[in-house]
């Protein structure tokens, strides 16, 4: 593991509900972060705490500014890691705006990784997706499933397939194809929030949780302080694993959840009972989804913590308190 004490990280999409979580953690570890975020989907009261931090700076730019890395590491001195998180996060937004998506998840993913590898970056990691594998029934989804042949169902994951890829080319860089990440700060705010953020907020305010289709769907989710740590075993910036060779690896928990069981564990949990509204299944929607965990396992040692019951709790307590 690298000697912690100074070590110097720009954290992309730095005022994200992840991104957040990252920076804090790194800064209380003893790293310095330089974060980068243009306040597109990013929110100013998520990175509160740490700008009070000696060891955390803020760049409001975007991740296509030309020289981006360069310019960072003239300002901030000796930076080794980069963790790229920003991106156009809506699928929607992405189907209409492709060209857009394109350009900000692929494209200024690959200038950012040349430059960090110029700069004598010691590891990229990249922020990938389980859209990455479109609509591939071959279930627990190991990572050589989504290849040139896969279809997918947005510009956003096929935008994050190609950064993946391009990224995990790079001797420095690993990209991480997460499943659904779920936790304090995701924001609830639209019908394409994640389910887990919108059922926590609508048992909160004691409206019926709202299912679409027939709630036998399952999906694979991962509490962010795990997805954090899986950041950090990545970077080889963690105490308790390996430092995993370049290449492409899942994070998830390796454990499928219908979301029917989901909607009764979160109204079981905040002591809530209504009959759950059955809405028309959402078009697009996967029918499916679980990650092999076994590829990240073996070459980091990295394997998720956080039960389903916790995350959810620590979920429910954050959202009563913040008010969302
Ligand atoms: C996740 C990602 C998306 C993309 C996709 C790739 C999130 C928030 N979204 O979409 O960006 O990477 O995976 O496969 O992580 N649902 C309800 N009621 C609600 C909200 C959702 O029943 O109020 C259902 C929804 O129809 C779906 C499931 O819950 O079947 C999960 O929905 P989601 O939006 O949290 O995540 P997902 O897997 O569709």
């Amino acid at each position: 593991m690298t000697n912690l004490h100074g070590a110097g990280c720009v954290v992309t999409g730095v005022a994200g509900f992840v991104g957040s979580h990252l920076a804090e953690r790194l800064v209380n570890i003893g790293c310095r972060v330089v974060g980068v975020d243009d306040f597109s989907s990013g929110r100013e009261e998520n990175i509160r705490s740490l700008k009070d931090s000696d060891r955390f700076a803020l760049h409001s730019l975007s991740v296509r500014e030309n020289g981006l890395i360069e310019r960072l590491c003239d300002l901030h001195g000796n930076l080794q890691f980069c963790f790229h998180l920003a991106a156009i996060v809506s699928v929607p937004y992405s189907m209409s705006h492709p060209d857009e998506t394109m350009d900000i998840n692929f494209r200024a993913t690959g200038a950012l990784i040349r430059d960090a590898h110029r700069m004598g970056f010691k590891r990229f990691v990249f922020a990938g997706s389980a859209a990455e594998y479109g609509n591939d029934r071959r279930l627990p989804l190991r990572e050589d499933y989504a290849d040139g042949q896969t279809v997918h169902l947005s510009p956003y994951g096929r935008a994050k397939y190609l950064a993946s890829t391009e990224t995990a080319a790079s001797p420095l860089g690993v990209a991480l194809r997460f499943f659904n990440i779920y936790g304090p700060r995701q924001d609830p705010g639209s019908p394409y929030s994640g389910v887990i953020s919108r059922f926590v907020d609508m048992a909160i305010e004691r409206k019926p949780l709202t299912i679409f289709g027939d709630g036998l769907q399952t999906r694979d989710f991962i509490y962010v302080s795990d997805v954090v740590e899986a950041y950090l075993a990545a970077a080889g910036l963690s105490m308790s694993t390996r430092i995993p060779p370049a290449g492409i690896y899942n994070v998830g928990t390796g454990q499928a959840v219908t979301i029917r069981q989901l909607a009764d564990t979160i109204m079981n949990l905040a002591q809530y009972s209504e009959p759950v509204r059955f809405l028309p299944e959402r078009p697009g929607d996967i029918r499916h989804s679980l990650a092999d965990v076994h590829a990240f396992e073996t070459a980091a040692g990295w394997r998720a913590q956080v039960p389903l019951s916790s995350g959810l709790r620590q979920t429910l307590l954050w959202a009563k308190e913040s008010g969302t």
